[in-house]
């Protein structure tokens, strides 16, 4: 008998135990650790998506009034809508900006302080439809109108322009009504133009601060003129339907 290959035998047997068994517990603490990290995310989750259903419904009340005016007017008041939802890192960022203490964070003091956690965006042809859907939606008797900004009327130092809602909307859940908040951005096609190159501008790392000024400048310049487009094209949109033509 070749006792070598009989030791050799039985020392793979052994091993292959060993790693099954190694194997088993370390699927054993897997699971431990997995369920331990699920049960502390679930109840942010489960708060993450109450603004989900919030945004769905505020969505809905827009393609709503989008689809009765043009049905009214032959023409639709919102070009686009796009939605977002805050991601951990910018509540993170927010909560240290309103310096609220890392450690008395909860959920409760995250729901109570930021409330653009859930974001919409409604796009509009023309000021006035911007203005137009804005009225209809707080004239809505399910939703609260928490705070107003408008930035069209008063637009900020750089030349941003856009009408700001913060607004609280009821969700109706399988055994409950809870009332979540949403921050709604009315503007213009062309502010939109606007705000996009100038958030990309805002975000960009590594550019000289000289160069910089230069393009905040003209950026600002072009805020006016995208101001001026706005009017220009409410002027000729009024004469288009009003068939004052000569
Ligand atoms: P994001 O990723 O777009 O959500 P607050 O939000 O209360 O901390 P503030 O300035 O008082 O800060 O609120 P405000 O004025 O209502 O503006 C909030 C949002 O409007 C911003 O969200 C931007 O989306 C937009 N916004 C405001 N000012 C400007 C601007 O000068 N340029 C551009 N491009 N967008 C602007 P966040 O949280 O900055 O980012």
């Amino acid at each position: 008998m070749d006792l070598t290959r009989i030791k050799k035998k039985q020392y793979i047997k052994i091993m292959d135990l060993s790693l099954d068994f190694f194997k088993k517990r370390l699927e054993k603490l897997e699971d431990r650790f997995f369920g331990r990290v699920n049960k502390r995310i679930e109840p942010l989750q489960k708060f993450m998506s109450y603004y989900r259903c919030a945004l769905m419904e505020i969505e809905t009340k827009f393609k709503v009034l989008n689809e009765e005016f043009s049905f009214l007017h032959e023409r639709n008041p919102i070009d686009s809508i796009k939605t977002r939802i805050k991601d951990f890192e910018s509540i993170r960022k927010k909560l240290r900006k309103i310096q609220i203490p890392i450690n008395t964070v909860s959920i409760e003091s995250i729901e109570q302080n930021i409330h653009d956690i859930a974001g919409i965006r409604i796009i509009c042809p023309f000021v006035d439809d911007v203005y137009m859907l804005a009225d209809c939606l707080i004239g809505q008797d399910d939703l609260k109108l928490i705070e107003r900004k408008d930035y069209i009327v008063k637009p900020k130092e750089n030349g941003y322009r856009s009408l700001h809602l913060i607004v609280e909307i009821p969700i109706f859940l399988q055994n409950e009504k809870r009332p979540v908040k949403v921050e709604i951005q009315l503007r213009t096609i062309a502010m939109e133009f606007w705000a996009n190159l100038e958030h990309r501008l805002r975000y960009k790392k590594n550019i000289d601060e000289k160069i910089m000024n230069e393009l905040s400048n003209e950026l600002s310049k072009c805020a006016e003129m995208s101001a001026m487009l706005d009017l220009k094209m409410k002027s000729i949109h009024e004469r288009i339907e009003n068939n004052n033509l000569n």
